[in-house]
C-alpha cells in the first residue's frame, strides 16, 4: 500500500466517530448537552430511600416524629456501594430529605436533621459517609431533596425558599461531585397548614452555581431530566428526548409525559424511577415481595430498553444496611443481564445499507462501537439495513442505538427475517433513541433487514446488536 492510500485509510477509520469527524452531518432539532449525555450512558443507577419512615413504617412520615428514631445500628454505606457496583449499577441517588423534612446531613437550616437523633450521639453525616464509600467503588453520587417539607416552621411562607436554597446549597457545596439532583413534585401542605409557591429559579440557579455539571430531576428546561409519568417501571414504546419544558405541566398527562413530545423544543429525556419492593421505605413485612429477576428484566428492557435511564430504588433496612433478600435479587438479576446480552451475534456480520452519507457506512453498525455510526443519505426512500450474518443464527434480542449527539430522528422501524424464500417481520418499534430493545420469539436466520420506516431527517444510527437470551423463548 502507498503512503498516500495508508495515510487515507487511516484517515476514514476515525472519521465514523462524528465527534472527531471532517464530513459534517447536520444536527436535527434540540441537542443534549455534554451533560445530559454523560447522564445518559449511566442507564442503571440506585435509589435509597432511608430515613425516619425506615423506622415508624411509613412511607410519608408527617414530619412530627421524634428525631430520636432515626437510629440505624450498623450503618454502612460502603455494603450500600459495593452492592450497587456488584449489580451493575454506575452511582446512588441518596434520598437527603422526604416529605417529613428529616435531613440526613446536619443541616444549619433545621432541628430535624441526623445531629438531633439518637444515631451516633448526633455526629453522623450519612452523605458524607455515601459520599466517601461512592468515591471508593468509583460510583456517582446524587441527592434527591424533598422541596415538600411537613417539619419546617417556614413551609409556605417565602422564607422557606431561602432555607431550602441554602439546604441545596450545603449539600452541594460540601460532598463533592453530585450528577443529579432529584425534586420531587410532591407539594403538599406544611405545618401551618399552607402549600408553598417554589421559587425553581432560585433552585435551579443554586444547583447550576455549585454543581454546573448536574443534571436535575423534574424542573429545568436546561440540562433537564423529566419524569417517565409512572412509578411501574416502564417508559411507553415511543419514548422522545425531546419534550415541552416542564413550566407546560399542566397539559400534561402522565401518558405524554412518558413520550415526550417529537417536537418538543427542550432534551429532557425520561428516568424511569422504581421500587425492588412494593414501597420506596425499607418494611420488613415486604420482604417476600421483592421484584422477581423476571420482573425486573422486564423493567430493564422497559426502561433502559426504551431510550430512559432505571433508578432502581434499593431502601437499606433498620440496620442502614441492604437487606440481604434485595442484594441477591439484585445479583441473580446482574446474572440474567450478563446472560441475556452476553454474546452480540450481530458482531462480524456483513452489514449494507441503501443509502449512506459520505463515509458512515453500514459497517459500523455491527462493529460494537457506539461511537460509531452509519449515516443515512438525504435521499427520501425510507433507508434500508441488511446484515448477513457470519451463519445461521438463532435470537430473540435486538438491539439498536441512535446517535443522539446529534439529535433525536428515527419515529418507526421493521425488522424482518429472512425465511426460506422470503421477509418476514419479526418485530416493529417507533423511536429507537441511547437504546432500543426488542425480544421476541428465537427466530433462526442468515440475513436480517431493518427498514426505518419513519424519521423526522435522515437516521444516525451507532449499533445493531443480536442477542439469545436463554430465559426467552
Ligand atoms: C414520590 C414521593 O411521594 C414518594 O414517597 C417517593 O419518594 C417517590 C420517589 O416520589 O413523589
Amino acid at each position: 500500500m502507498n503512503k498516500i492510500l495508508l495515510a487515507l485509510c487511516c484517515f476514514l477509520a476515525c472519521i465514523p466517530d462524528p465527534a472527531q469527524a471532517q464530513t459534517r452531518i447536520a444536527p436535527y432539532g434540540v441537542l443534549p448537552s455534554i451533560n445530559q449525555l454523560h447522564w445518559q450512558q449511566m442507564e442503571y443507577y440506585m435509589f435509597a430511600h432511608f430515613g425516619p419512615n425506615t423506622f415508624t413504617g411509613k412511607e410519608w412520615g408527617t414530619g412530627k416524629e421524634d428525631p430520636r428514631v432515626f437510629n440505624p445500628t450498623h450503618l454502612d454505606c460502603l455494603q450500600w456501594a459495593r452492592v450497587a457496583k456488584a449489580a451493575g449499577m454506575t452511582g446512588i441517588i441518596l434520598v437527603a430529605k422526604h416529605h417529613d423534612g428529616f435531613c440526613l446531613w446536619p443541616s444549619a437550616y433545621s432541628k430535624h436533621t441526623v445531629a438531633y437523633s439518637s444515631w451516633m450521639n448526633g455526629q453522623g453525616d450519612v452523605l458524607k459517609d455515601l459520599a466517601a464509600a461512592c468515591r471508593v467503588y468509583g460510583l456517582k453520587l446524587g441527592l434527591y431533596l424533598s422541596p415538600w417539607d411537613r417539619n419546617h416552621p417556614a413551609y409556605g411562607t417565602p422564607a422557606y425558599n431561602q432555607v431550602f436554597a441554602g439546604m441545596l446549597n450545603e449539600v452541594l457545596t460540601h460532598y463533592g461531585p453530585i450528577f443529579e439532583v432529584w425534586f420531587d413534585g410532591a407539594n403538599g401542605e406544611g405545618p401551618n397548614g399552607k402549600k408553598q409557591v417554589y421559587d425553581w429559579a432560585l433552585f435551579d440557579s443554586t444547583v447550576k452555581h455549585d454543581q454546573p455539571q448536574a443534571v436535575i430531576f423534574n424542573f429545568s428546561n436546561t440540562d433537564g431530566i423529566r419524569w417517565v409519568g409512572n412509578e411501574s417501571g416502564y417508559a411507553p414504546e415511543t419514548s422522545w428526548s425531546r419534550d415541552s419544558g416542564f413550566q407546560s405541566d399542566s397539559r400534561m398527562t402522565e401518558t405524554r409525559m412518558g413520550e415526550g413530545f417529537e417536537e418538543g423544543p427542550y432534551w429532557r429525556p425520561s428516568e424511569t424511577d422504581v421500587s425492588i419492593r412494593p414501597g420506596w421505605f425499607y418494611h420488613p413485612e415486604q420482604d417476600s415481595l421483592v421484584k422477581t429477576v423476571a420482573r425486573l428484566m422486564e423493567i430493564y428492557e422497559q426502561s433502559v430498553g426504551r431510550n430512559s435511564s432505571l433508578l432502581l430504588n434499593v431502601p437499606p433496612d433498620r440496620e442502614g444496611r441492604i437487606s440481604p433478600v434485595d442484594s441477591s435479587r439484585l445479583m441473580a438479576f446482574r446474572d440474567a443481564r450478563l446472560a441475556a446480552f452476553l454474546h452480540n451475534l450481530a458482531l462480524g456480520s456483513r452489514t449494507v445499507a441503501s443509502t449512506t452519507a459520505g463515509p458512515y457506512e453500514a459497517a459500523f453498525l455491527t462493529d460494537g462501537n457506539p461511537r460509531t455510526c452509519w449515516a443515512a443519505g438525504n435521499d427520501k426512500k425510507s433507508p434500508e439495513i441488511l446484515l448477513w450474518l457470519t451463519r445461521d443464527t438463532a435470537f430473540n434480542t435486538l438491539e439498536l442505538m441512535e446517535y443522539l449527539p446529534l439529535g433525536q430522528r428515527v419515529k418507526s422501524f421493521t425488522v424482518e427475517a429472512w425465511q426460506g424464500k422470503k421477509w418476514t417481520l419479526i418485530a416493529s418499534g417507533t423511536t429507537i433513541g441511547h437504546i432500543r430493545i426488542l425480544t421476541f420469539p428465537t427466530v433462526r436466520t442468515g440475513r436480517l433487514r431493518i427498514r426505518i420506516t419513519g424519521s423526522d431527517a435522515p437516521p444516525v444510527l451507532s449499533e445493531v446488536q443480536l442477542y439469545r437470551d436463554p430465559a426467552l423463548p
